[in-house]
């Protein structure tokens, strides 16, 4: 199909007359968005109907990623690009005259994440679609995303995101594809003609809806479905009698309990064991998603026998993991298959991927709640577990230490991580250290019992949207330079190389990062009324607030320069804007207290004429996807500085590098696969390693009140945190100075203090040098393009999906 700009407008304007009957000039923003939306939404249609016919008949490899989060931000544009239409959409919408910047700016972010996880599964679908992998995305549509976040006086306050508050266009409901999941309710099993049958009844029918969006390829034909599920009740269900007899809240009830398991996103880290509603939630669409799955397959006529050989599912952290007892249940209970053959069915079917080693965010169940709400599949995980531990014992000769330590079920909790592990096949990390660390640390056990399931696969970001999309002006320099094959083929980034030495090419990728600076100070201007100096150095943080995270460390760098300059209002710095965001989970006290560390520290620096022309702070309120993809551009440092072996991977330090951000980092996560890829030369390094880290950890020898004792400048900043510097309560941020002292900084902030001020003094001393900073940005971007997600996700296709690219013909 040719779009060109004459039958675009001709399109466009047909759409907005028969949806809203009006036309282009007088509709609201809202009907020009949604006529847009919709009329995208047909471009692809024609394409989402072959793609799905074409998997149907060639019955190959399909890919399943199920997901408790899909953090996919906005569509629009992304859309545009993919459909090879941007250029045209934005020149009609001049001819028409309609503000580009404002039909943007209507779309809500689809914030069904929290942070990394959700946005690489987001990536993900971008890029199996835009490689062709038959691959699919199975979440959960919720009616609130993750909060949105309003500082008042320098604290979080948490606000419903109603992002379905005006409809969302990108949407279809298959009312015809709903499906039933039950909970709780009693399960025993009847012998009936010589079989045992399971019986499962009085369980609570919840009925799950789903609703499909279309993810486009990059100028292919490939439309690949992302299906999230929406709970509600079963019309027969409804308490008609109470509803007769007048009892309306009675007969409510039931619908509002139901509702509940899609209405509302669970922020990370406020991880209290046994919510039983998360529990719900992921059992709904686990449920939902596998039934589908079983559906379609039957629709193409194969053996379940082969399953595995045609359906391959991706479990995105333990979230999905009663996907193992789900399958299991179906080929038995619904199918007939016997236990062994649905065993190996199952684990050849799927595969979990872990996204961190902190033992408190590893789930478990207590068994109780687990067996009163999923009575079917307990039994089930009781059954796997119990032939698990057999194995064990007997390879480890009667070990019953090492069955203890590697029992799936132990002290009444299931453990998520080891279903997942001794349900699936392939078992991988997110980065190289990462996987390492899970294989000899973490998981030792199940490497050593299952060497063969454990694999990596470093994380990666579409450059699609992390450049493409957000730095057109980059983009089109870059293809301007070395042609534009690196938009299918993102390794050869890399033939920016011949260019990072030309004086030329430093000027103009210099000319856009400034401009982007400029852009990006008026908005600050307009939004925050805080002015900055697009000349001074941006140096970002954006990311979740977490104390592994270390957004204590940078504030620590800050105070230090702030209280060298209360000495010394001459020193010789090059003025720098410190920019922070950060959503803190509602429950996490020492990360809200950390937000408002920053902003207290913000007013004072920023008021104060002995600083505020060679320091400034800046929180931006409400970082999400849309907010990233405007500072990203922006950024001369990125700040990647977790607690080494903390981070699995991190991604936002592949999208600063691939927006010509020069990365201070630890040796943590994929800063390390970074710091392979640029060499010494193009990033700065500080402070102690994993193994340092971790024997320390060990050997228990670290005493931050040394630290305190003996540095000067680290015995000022931690009193100015309870000694009314700052703040006129001294109690205000008392948490965050015990955290430190007495409670032993667990994090290493003091540890790793001093050598975090000399690599940002390197920082400084770099960045006099314009044209020195300018190859060390050019490598970057030249190299970032091994961190295209396409890349992962071929690794995954070809590793442990064994599902090869098809290409759709129209
Ligand atoms: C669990 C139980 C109850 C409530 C919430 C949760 C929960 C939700 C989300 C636990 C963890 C998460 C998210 C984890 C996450 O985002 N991890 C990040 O994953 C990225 C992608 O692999 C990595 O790059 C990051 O390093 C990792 O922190």
């Amino acid at each position: 199909m040719v779009i060109d700009k004459e039958n675009f407008k001709n399109d466009y304007i047909e759409k907005l007359q028969n949806m809203f009957a009006e036309d282009a000039v007088d509709a609201s923003r809202l009907h020009q968005y949604f006529a847009l939306g919709a009329l995208i939404k047909d471009y692809c249609s024609k394409a989402w109907i072959k793609t799905n016919k074409e998997y149907g008949e060639n019955k190959g490899k399909q890919v399943y990623y199920f997901s408790m989060e899909f953090l996919v931000g906005r569509l629009l544009n992304s859309n545009l690009v993919n459909l090879g239409i941007k250029d045209i959409c934005v020149e009609a919408f001049g001819d028409l005259g309609i503000n580009w910047i404002e039909i943007e700016d209507i779309e809500l972010d689809a914030g069904l994440g929290n942070g990394g996880l959700g946005r690489l599964a987001a990536c993900f679908l971008d890029s199996m679609a835009s490689t062709g992998i038959p691959g699919h995305g199975c979440g959960i549509r919720y009616k609130y995303g993750l909060f949105k976040q309003k500082i008042e006086n320098g604290y979080q306050v948490e606000v419903p995101d109603n992002w379905l508050k005006n409809g969302n266009v990108w949407e279809i409901r298959k009312e015809n594809k709903a499906v039933e999941v039950r909970f709780a309710g009693d399960v025993y099993l009847k012998e009936e003609n010589g079989e045992t049958k399971v019986v499962h009844e009085n369980y609570q029918s919840v009925r799950a809806v789903p609703y499909d969006t279309p993810i486009k390829g990059y100028k292919n034909n490939t439309v690949n479905t992302l299906r999230l599920w929406s709970a509600e009740t079963m019309e027969e269900d409804f308490d008609f009698s109470s509803f007769s007899q007048g009892n309306y809240a009675k007969a409510g009830e039931d619908k509002y309990s139901v509702e509940a398991i899609s209405q509302v996103l669970y922020p990370d880290d406020s991880y209290e064991k046994g919510r039983l509603l998360r529990l719900k939630q992921e059992y709904f669409f686990v449920s939902a998603g596998m039934q589908s799955i079983m559906k379609s397959y039957k629709k193409m006529d194969l053996s379940l026998q082969d399953f595995h050989k045609h359906v391959a599912v991706q479990i995105n952290d333990t979230h999905p993991a009663v996907a193992v007892a789900e399958l299991m249940r179906l080929l038995m209970d619904e199918e007939g298959l016997n236990w062994d053959d649905a065993y190996a069915i199952t684990t050849a079917t799927m595969a979990y991927t872990n996204h961190t080693i902190m033992a408190e965010a590893l789930e478990k169940w207590p068994v109780d709640m687990f067996k009163k709400l999923l009575p079917r599949i307990y039994m089930i995980t009781e059954e796997i577990n119990r032939r698990f531990c057999n194995e064990i014992y007997h390879k480890y000769n009667g070990n019953w230490n090492k069955v203890n330590k590697m029992s799936i079920i132990q002290d009444g909790y299931i453990r998520m991580a080891y279903l997942a592990i001794v349900g699936s096949h392939s078992v991988n990390g997110v980065a190289k250290l990462h996987t390492e660390l899970l294989k000899h640390q973490e998981l030792s056990d199940f490497y050593e019992f299952y060497p063969e399931k454990f694999n990596n696969k470093t994380n990666g970001i579409t450059h699609r949207r992390w450049l493409l999309n957000s730095n057109p002006e980059l983009a089109n320099l870059i293809t301007e330079t070395i042609g534009g094959s690196w938009i299918k083929s993102p390794n050869e980034l890399h033939n920016l190389m011949d260019f990072a030495g030309d004086k030329n090419f430093q000027e103009k990728t210099q000319v856009i990062k400034t401009n982007h600076k400029i852009k990006f100070s008026n908005y600050v201007m307009s939004n925050l009324g805080t002015s900055i100096d697009p000349n001074s150095i941006f140096d970002v943080q954006v990311k979740r607030m977490h104390a592994y995270k270390r957004q204590l460390l940078n504030i620590f760098n800050i105070m230090n320069l702030y209280n060298q300059l209360r000495d010394n209002p001459n020193l010789d710095i090059v003025p720098r804007t410190f920019i922070f965001g950060a959503k803190a989970s509602p429950s996490y006290y020492l990360a809200k207290q950390t937000i408002k560390l920053i902003n207290t520290l913000a007013s004072r620096i920023n008021n104060d004429p002995i600083a505020r022309d060679k320091i400034k702070i800046v929180f931006l309120e409400n970082y999400g996807v849309s907010l990233a993809e405007k500072i990203i551009p922006c950024a001369d440092v990125s700040e990647q500085i977790s607690t080494a072996s903390k981070e699995a991977s991190g991604t936002g330090n592949m999208k600063f590098m691939m927006n010509g951000a020069i990365t201070i980092a630890t040796l943590d996560g994929a800063n390390v696969e970074i710091f392979d890829a640029v060499g010494k030369e193009n990033i700065i390094l500080f402070g102690l390693t994993s193994q340092q880290v971790i024997e320390y950890y060990e050997n228990k020898k670290y005493r931050a009140s040394d630290l305190y004792d003996s540095d000067i400048r680290l015995n000022t900043i931690v009193n100015q945190l309870v000694n009314g510097f700052l703040h006129s309560n001294k109690m205000e941020f008392v948490t965050i100075h015990d955290s430190l002292i007495p409670h032993n900084d667990e994090f290493f902030v003091l540890k790793d203090f001093d050598s975090y001020v000399r690599a940002q003094s390197e920082i400084d001393r770099l960045f006099r040098q314009k044209s020195t900073w300018q190859q060390m940005a050019i490598v970057n971007i030249a190299k970032s393009g091994i961190f295209s997600s396409d890349n992962t996700i071929k690794q995954y296709a070809k590793e442990i999906w064994k599902a090869p690219a098809v290409k759709i013909k129209l």
